[in-house]
């Protein structure tokens, strides 16, 4: 690619200054309009064939260019990460509003002037790097702010609780969630026994359960997820005050996500669905955008909650501790290459910005040690600090040195302090320097190897996940248990998981158990193995319900009060054939760009179709490659060949399906015979169809049709249409 070209192809603006551009641009390679060179930078005549003895002879040893060829590709991988190994990544900017220098002295936070260049990598937890996205899992949101005093790295995911409450079960955790280690199997999925197993013995895990079997792991998009940092961190202000913070991303587009069965069918249609969405909005300008917010709790309230705050399986209800917009973050340019970025990018939850610090969170003291740990084995060297995309915007000066693939040149003789030879320089700063000092803590206490017993209440915010769900999500999850352990084949794990779901919510036990063919017996003390040999059980043994929370709004997806009916970024799939009536499909197709949503063109093969007037449109996918798992809604105009449609089991396939994930669905009244060759057709006659929620028919008679769809496509979806829907 042409220099030039490059920031544009990539959908920045071109003037949008972002010093960590720049500062990788000393890195990029542009190969327009040059030769074909060696490693070495010796031009190359001819890398098609190997040096040999004759044409048809042996090859030759001294054919260095061949010899170099292969050696690097032999090199090409490195490990993948041992968890978030799949992930799509993009470069934006964090601007703040300017509203909490009270709580916090980092200058990112505070300065409206700055434009703190980001790069965020989203990611699944279990599957290999070329698992689906569309895996029910947890999904990691990874910020990295290039902030002028030092990279701070903001490492959570899209759910604001974590399974384990120290670091120390992270390992058993992995273990036990990824493929079986006899077989390997499952690619990409917690329902095997062995994870199962592993919750169905810490209870410590059934609020995060909750989430995970919610529509939260399987998104409609990246941009459409929350962001949480999870644990309670520190602010630090400039009088060295602390107040205790929790991170919040809000969607500008809503939180939204799909439904099971179409999350599974969107894996065999198009695995790189979040990856190729997330690309493609970039290229197109339509940048994904977030407002960051905090929960902030004065020092002097650390104990005023029916909850421990160090506890990583807890949140504050927002309704407790509303959220603060602080600034927003937007994402506005791909990379230019995934290996070089997203792949080698190395995140932190330790690299932290003076203005911020950790508490005592046991998941987080151990994450403290992890991540530098495993960029050593991934990366492959402790200069990994030095690779384009993890070396900071601030300077960089210490006594740090040599070790693999070293790229600075350090000059002069002294790489130690204290030295008199060079004035002892890099200097240390003082505070009022910028130079980083931790929050002044007292810790008194006895060494011991143990659990607070503050952190023993393991289903009140289970419950009050679940009590928060709207019907429809409340059935969702049950469907998601359901499925998950009829997976497990140890029947005993299964009865253990029914027996923990009791103590969250009786009647969710109840259905999944059903779905199981179980019942559920008399309610047992949950067991908790999750403590050390010479624990006191007593003191561990999970508390019974708090019922003192009230229901959140701000926990289910439907109900959030962020909720937003906007469809811009929406995808709808017009199914056309040849004849298709021009003037319908410009009317929804207008009305949807005027709103920020666009129409795609499916036709019965790839290439033109032709409409009623004769003119030709271009078709973006054929029915038989295409699929409604991919769209958000889809509209039949009236097509001359109606019943080459009627008659295409794709195009049946392809509303059924829609009608199925609740999806609004229009069609020109003209297209009778294909509607009844739908499951819609049998909901009883063109007449009636009007009273099947998200079915639209456009009639002469019917002006409001496109205003209707577009309400409707702002809903997400239709879930009264679940009524039709057995399972
Ligand atoms: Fe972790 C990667 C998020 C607990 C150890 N983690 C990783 C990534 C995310 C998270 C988003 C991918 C970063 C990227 O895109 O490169 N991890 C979390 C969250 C946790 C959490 C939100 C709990 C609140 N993690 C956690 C624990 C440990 C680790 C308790 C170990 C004790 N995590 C790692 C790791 C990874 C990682 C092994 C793998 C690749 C990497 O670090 O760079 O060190």
């Amino acid at each position: 690619m042409k220099k030039k070209d490059s920031a544009k192809a990539s959908g920045a603006p071109v003037n949008d200054a972002n010093v960590k551009l720049d500062n990788l641009e000393r890195n990029r390679e542009y190969s327009d309009g040059q030769f074909l060179t060696t490693d070495q930078g010796v031009r190359i005549n001819n890398d098609h064939d190997t040096l040999k003895a004759g044409e048809r002879g042996p090859s030759l040893l001294e054919d260095f260019i061949m010899r170099e060829k292969i050696t690097h590709f032999d090199h090409e991988r490195i490990p993948e990460r041992i968890v978030h190994a799949r992930g799509s990544g993009a470069h934006g900017y964090f601007e703040a509003y300017g509203n909490v220098s009270n709580y916090t002295k980092a200058a990112f936070l505070n300065d409206t002037s700055i434009k703190t260049p980001v790069f965020v990598r989203f990611s699944t937890v279990a599957g290999f790097r070329g698992s689906t996205d569309l895996a029910r899992d947890v999904r990691g949101f990874a910020i990295k702010f290039y902030t002028q005093e030092g990279n701070f790295d903001m490492v959570g995911n899209n759910m604001p609780v974590f399974f384990i409450q120290d670091a120390m079960k992270f390992p058993d955790l992995i273990h036990a969630v990824k493929p079986e280690p006899h077989n390997e199997i499952p690619q990409a999925q917690s329902a095997h026994d062995t994870f199962w197993d592993f919750i169905s013995l810490m209870p410590e895990s059934m609020h995060m359960i909750m989430w995970a079997m919610s529509d939260r792991a399987i998104p409609r998009s990246y941009r459409m997820m929350e962001g949480f940092g999870i644990h309670t961190f520190r602010f630090v202000n400039s009088e060295g005050k602390s107040t205790f913070v929790k991170f919040h991303l809000k969607p500008k587009l809503g939180t939204h996500a799909v439904v099971w069965d179409e999350a599974l069918k969107i894996s065999g249609n198009d695995p790189d669905f979040h990856r190729r969405d997330l690309y493609e909005n970039i290229e197109m300008g339509n940048f994904p955008e977030w407002e960051f917010g905090v929960q902030l709790v004065p020092e002097e309230d650390e104990h005023k909650f029916n909850f421990d705050l160090l506890d990583p399986t807890k949140i504050i209800p927002e309704e407790m501790v509303p959220v603060t917009p602080i600034g927003r973050m937007v994402l506005n340019r791909n990379p230019d290459n995934f290996f070089a970025e997203t792949e080698q990018v190395a995140f932190h939850p330790g690299h932290v910005v003076p203005g911020i610090d950790f508490t005592n969170d046991p998941l987080l003291q151990g994450r403290l040690f992890s991540y530098t740990d495993t960029q050593l084995s991934r990366l492959g060297s402790p200069n990994f600090h030095e690779i384009p995309i993890n070396r900071p915007v601030a300077p960089m000066h210490n006594n740090q040195r040599d070790g693999h693939m070293r790229q600075e040149i350090n000059v002069g003789k002294t790489h130690y302090s204290p030295n008199s030879l060079n004035d002892n320089y890099p200097a240390q700063a003082k505070e009022s320097e910028g130079g980083y000092v931790s929050h002044y803590e007292r810790v008194e206490a006895h060494k011991v190897r143990e659990r607070s017993e503050s952190f023993s209440d393991h289903f009140s915010q289970a419950a009050l996940f679940y009590n928060s769900q709207t019907t429809v999500e409340q059935n969702h999850i049950i469907n998601a248990l359901r499925f998950e352990l009829s997976k497990v084949e140890t029947v005993a794990v299964r009865e253990r998981m029914v027996g923990l779901l009791s103590q969250v919510d009786k009647k969710l036990a109840k259905k999944v158990a059903e779905g199981l063919g179980l019942a559920v017996s008399k309610p047992e003390k949950p067991m908790n193995k999750g403590v050390g040999a010479d624990a006191d059980q007593k003191k561990h043994e999970p508390k019974p319900l708090d019922k003192n929370y009230e229901p959140s709004d701000a926990l289910s997806m439907v109900k959030n009060p962020t909720v937003t009916n906007t469809i811009e970024t929406r995808q709808v799939a017009f199914l056309c054939g040849d004849g298709v009536s021009e003037k319908s499909v410009n009317a929804l197709k207008d009305a949807l760009k005027a709103k920020g949503a666009s129409a795609k063109i499916i036709g019965p093969h790839a290439g033109s179709i032709k409409t009623d007037t004769g003119k030709d449109i271009k078709a973006d996918f054929a029915f038989f490659s295409s699929s409604s798992v991919l769209f958000d809604a889809v509209y039949v105009p009236t097509v001359k060949s109606s019943d080459a449609l009627a008659k295409n089991d794709n195009v049946i396939e392809f509303i059924n399906n829609a009608f199925r994930h609740c999806k609004v669905i229009g069609f020109d009244s003209t297209m009778e015979n294909l509607i009844k060759m739908t499951s819609i057709g049998d909901k009883g006659g063109m007449d009636k169809l009007k009273d099947v929620p998200g079915v639209l028919v456009n009639s002469n008679t019917s002006k409001n049709f496109t205003d209707d769809f577009i309400k409707l496509l702002g809903q997400h979806r239709i879930w009264e249409r679940e009524q039709y829907i057995t399972e």
